[in-house]
C-alpha cells in the first residue's frame, strides 16, 4: 500500500458514483416521461414555454458537479505530482528492455528496493524510446520521455512487493519490461546500501537471476546484448561461449573459437576483436568489472546454449 492508493480510488469512487447516480436519473425520467406522457393520454400535445428557472437550474447545477469532479481530481493530481522535501530520491532509467533503479551512491539494482515509510521520489530517463513507469498496486504512472526529467514519488507504508511494469509500447520485449518494486524496513534497507549483500529471496529479480546474469542488467550489457538469440546492436550473447567467431583484430580478419580468453578481452577491450558484422560501437568502459565479476559473467554465458 500507499499514500496514493486512497487519492486516486477515492476520485476514481466519486467520478464512478456521481456517473451512476446520474444515469439512473436519466434512465428513470425517460421510462417515466415516455409513460407519463404517452400519446393515448395526451391525444393533443400541449403547449410548452420556456422557464428561466428550470433553465438556469439545468446548466448551474451540473456545472457545480462536474466542477466538483475538476478540484477533487486536481487535488490528487497535485499530490502525486509534488515530492515532498526531503524525499529520497532514485533514478530511473528505462530502456529497451528492462529497468534499471540507481540510488544516489551510484548503486545500481534490478529492483526497486525502498525502506518503508519514507518517500521515494523517481527520476526517470529514457534512454532510447519513451516508456511508462507504471506500478499498477501504488496507482503510480508516468511516461519516461528522452530528453524529458519526468519524476513521480511515492511512500510505501507495508511491507512487500509489487510489480513495475512498462506502460507504453517500447518495441518487440515491451511485455517483458518488468521489475519488483520492494518495500523493507529502514534497518534491512541501510544493511542492503551499505553493500551488504542482502538479498530479498525469493521476492527479487536479482535473486532469482545467477549473479553473472544480473550484473549483465546491472552493467547495461542487456540493452545491446540478448540472451536470447536475438540481434539487438551487439550480437546476442546465447550460444556465444564455444562458437566460432569471425573477427576483426586490426583489420586482419580471423575465425577464434570463444573461448575464455577471447570473452574476456571482448568485455575488457571490445576494440580488439570486433565481430564481423558489428560496428565497434560496445563503450570500452565496461572494464569497470572486477575480474571476479568477469568470470561470474562467463560462468552465466557457458550455461546459455
Ligand atoms: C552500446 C552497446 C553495447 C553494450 C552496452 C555492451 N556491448 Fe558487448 N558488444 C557490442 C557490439 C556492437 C559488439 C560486436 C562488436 C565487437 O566485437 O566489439 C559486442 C561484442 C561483445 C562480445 C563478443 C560477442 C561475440 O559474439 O563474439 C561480448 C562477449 C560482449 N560484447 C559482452 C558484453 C558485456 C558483458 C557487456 C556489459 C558489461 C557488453 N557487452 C555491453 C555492443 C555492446
Ligand atoms: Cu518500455
Amino acid at each position: 500500500m500507499a499514500a496514493s492508493v486512497p487519492v486516486v480510488d477515492g476520485a476514481m469512487i466519486y467520478i464512478i458514483a456521481i456517473c451512476a447516480l446520474l444515469f439512473f436519473l436519466i434512465v428513470f425520467f425517460l421510462i417515466y416521461f415516455t409513460v407519463r406522457f404517452r400519446r393515448s393520454r395526451n391525444p393533443e400535445p400541449s403547449e410548452i414555454r420556456g422557464s428561466v428557472l428550470l433553465e438556469l437550474s439545468w446548466i448551474i447545477v451540473p456545472t457545480l458537479i462536474a466542477l466538483t469532479m475538476f478540484v477533487y481530481g486536481l487535488t490528487g493530481f497535485k499530490f502525486l505530482r509534488m515530492a515532498p522535501k526531503g524525499s529520497m530520491t532514485v533514478k530511473v532509467h528505462a530502456r529497451q528492455w528492462s529497468w534499471v533503479f540507481e540510488y544516489d551512491d551510484g548503486r545500481k539494482s534490478p529492483d526497486l528496493i525502498v525502506p518503508l515509510g519514507r518517500n521515494v521520489r523517481c527520476e526517470l530517463i529514457a534512454e532510447d524510446v519513451i516508456h511508462g513507469f507504471y506500478i499498477p498496486a501504488y496507482r503510480i504512472q508516468q511516461d519516461a520521455v528522452p530528453g524529458i526529467r519526468t519524476e513521480v514519488w511515492f511512500n510505501a507504508s507495508s511491507p512487500g512487493s509489487a510489480y513495475i511494469l512498462c506502460s507504453q509500447y517500447c518495441g518487440k520485449q515491451h511485455s517483458a519490461m518488468m521489475a519488483k518494486l520492494i518495500a523493507v524496513p529502514a534497518s534491512q534497507f541501510d544493511a542492503w546500501r551499505a553493500g551488504s549483500n542482502v538479498r530479498f529471496t525469493g521476492t527479487d529479480a536479482a535473486s532469482r537471476m545467477p549473479r553473472g546474469q544480473s550484473l549483465l542488467f546491472e552493467r547495461g550489457c542487456i540493452s545491446c546484448h540478448s540472451v536470447d538469440g536475438a540481434v539487438m546492436v551487439g550480437p546476442t550473447l546465447k550460444g556465444v561461449f564455444g562458437a566460432t567467431v569471425t573477427v576483426k583484430s586490426g583489420g586482419v580478419r580471423k575465425t577464434v573459437t570463444a573461448d575464455e580468453t577471447y570473452i574476456r578481452r571482448s568485455i575488457v577491450e571490445p576494440g580488439s576483436d570486433i565481430v564481423e558484422g558489428f560496428p565497434n560501437t560496445m563503450p570500452p568502459g565496461m572494464d569497470v568489472l572486477s575480474d571476479a565479476e568477469i568470470n561470474d559473467i562467463i560462468s552465466y554465458l557457458k550455461t546459455l546454449r
